[in-house]
C-alpha cells in the first residue's frame, strides 16, 4: 500500500491523521471540500465535494486505499446529511470501484449503536440502533462498504469510532474513547492487513468500562495502547461541569439520544 487518500482532511480527525501518518505511506493525497491550509511541499491536495461524484473519482483515481472521514460529523438537518453522507458516501464507493482501490477504511461511529443501554455489552453482531440522522448515514455507509465488498471484491474496514481526544472529557467518554495512536493502529489494519474482506470493529482504547466487544478487532491484531482509566480524575472533573440528563446517561449515544427525543425511555432502546 504505497498510495493512500485521505477524505475530510480538514476536519478534526483529519488534521491529526495528517500528522500521525506523516511517512507511513509514499503518497497521502489529502481531500476535503474546504482547502487546506498551510500545505506542506511533500502533501498534496485535492478539493472534492463528496457530492459531486465526478469531483470524487478526481481525488480517488491512482490510489490504492482510501480512509474515508469526509462528511458531516455530527447531528444534522437531514438536508446537509444526505448529500454529504449518504449521496456522498454512494459516490466514494463507487468511485473506489471504477478505478480499482483495494481497500477503503470508513470512519463509522459508536450512534449506529447509540440506543443500546449502557448496562448491555453489544459486538459487531448486533443489530443497529441508530440514536440520529447522523447515525442512521454512519449505518447506511456499514451496508455499502459491504455491498461494495461481497459484490465487487473490495476490502472494506468499517470503524466504529467513539471519542477521538487525546483524554476522555467525561464520564461517558470514559467508555468509548480512542486514542490517536490506536486509531492509527486500526486504520493501518485496515490498509494492511493481508486477508481483511469486510469487517466492523469499535474504534475504542483499551478502556476497562468499555460497553463492547471489540472480539473482531483483537482477531486482526488490535493491541490498544490508550487506557482510559489513566484519565479518570480528568473524565470525573469534565462530567461535574455537566447538567445532569437521565435519558442521555441512559443510552450509549449520550446527548445524540436525548436531542429531539419524544415520550418514555423506558419504552425505548435495545
Ligand atoms: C461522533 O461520532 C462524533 O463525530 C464526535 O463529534 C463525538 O460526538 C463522538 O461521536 C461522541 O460520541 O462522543
Amino acid at each position: 500500500m504505497e498510495k493512500v487518500l485521505m477524505t475530510g482532511a480538514a476536519g478534526g480527525i483529519g488534521g491529526r491523521l495528517r500528522t500521525l501518518l506523516k511517512g507511513v505511506y509514499r503518497e497521502l493525497r489529502l481531500s476535503d471540500v474546504t482547502t487546506l491550509a498551510g500545505l506542506a511541499k511533500d502533501e498534496q491536495f485535492v478539493a472534492a465535494d463528496l457530492a459531486d461524484l465526478a469531483q470524487v473519482e478526481r481525488a480517488v483515481a491512482g490510489v490504492e486505499g482510501i480512509i474515508h472521514l469526509g462528511g458531516v460529523s455530527i447531528e444534522k438537518p437531514w438536508s446537509m446529511i444526505h448529500p454529504a453522507n449518504i449521496v456522498g458516501c454512494y459516490n466514494l464507493f463507487e468511485a473506489a470501484r471504477r478505478h480499482g482501490v483495494r481497500r477503503v477504511v470508513f470512519a463509522s461511529s459508536n450512534h449506529v449503536m447509540g440506543f443500546y443501554r449502557r448496562r448491555r455489552r453489544v459486538g459487531t453482531d448486533a443489530l443497529v440502533r441508530p440514536d440520529s440522522r447522523y447515525g442512521v448515514s454512519k449505518a447506511f455507509g456499514e451496508a455499502l462498504g459491504a455491498f461494495y465488498a461481497d459484490k465487487y471484491g473490495l476490502g472494506v474496514l468499517c470503524i466504529r469510532i467513539g471519542n477521538f481526544t487525546d483524554k476522555p472529557v467525561d464520564m461517558r467518554r470514559m467508555s468509548i474513547w480512542i486514542s490517536p495512536d490506536d486509531l492509527v493502529q486500526l486504520i493501518r489494519i485496515g490498509l494492511e492487513h493481508p486477508d481483511l474482506r469486510y469487517e466492523v470493529v469499535y474504534g475504542a482504547s483499551d478502556n476497562a468500562r468499555s460497553w463492547w466487544d471489540n472480539a473482531a478487532a483483537f482477531r486482526l491484531g488490535y493491541r490498544p495502547k490508550g487506557r482510559a482509566e489513566d484519565h479518570l480524575a480528568d473524565a470525573q472533573a469534565g462530567q461535574a461541569k455537566l447538567a445532569p440528563n437521565p435519558i442521555a446517561d441512559m443510552f450509549e449515544g449520550g446527548p445524540f439520544c436525548s436531542d429531539e427525543f419524544v415520550g418514555d425511555p423506558e419504552t425505548r432502546g435495545a
